[in-house]
């Protein structure tokens, strides 16, 4: 009986000391994680995570970064939405 008890003392004392499951990923090396959505261009570095129209997609990775509906190749002025 105290075997068992040593046993389940140790298996939680494990549990304790264990490191969290939840891993923080960071694909592109920007230095910012991708858990929890938290990289918002998880293939693309960019530290600043700049993000000029508020969207889920940074301006790294968003093809439309003044979410104006004109995609960058084709808009005047990417970065303004008044200019159309
Ligand atoms: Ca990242
Ligand atoms: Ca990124
Ligand atoms: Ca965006
Ligand atoms: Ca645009």
């Amino acid at each position: 009986m105290k075997t068992l008890f040593l046993s389940l003392v140790l298996i939680a004392g494990f549990a304790v000391a264990s490191p969290p499951s939840a891993l923080a990923v960071d694909y592109d090396g920007d230095g910012v994680v991708e858990d929890d959505c938290l990289d918002n261009c998880p293939n693309v570095a960019n530290p600043g995570q700049l993000n000029t129209d508020g969207d889920s997609e940074g301006d790294a990775c968003d093809n439309d970064d003044d979410g104006d509906g004109i995609p960058d190749t084709q808009d005047p002025a990417p970065l303004d939405s008044s200019i159309p």
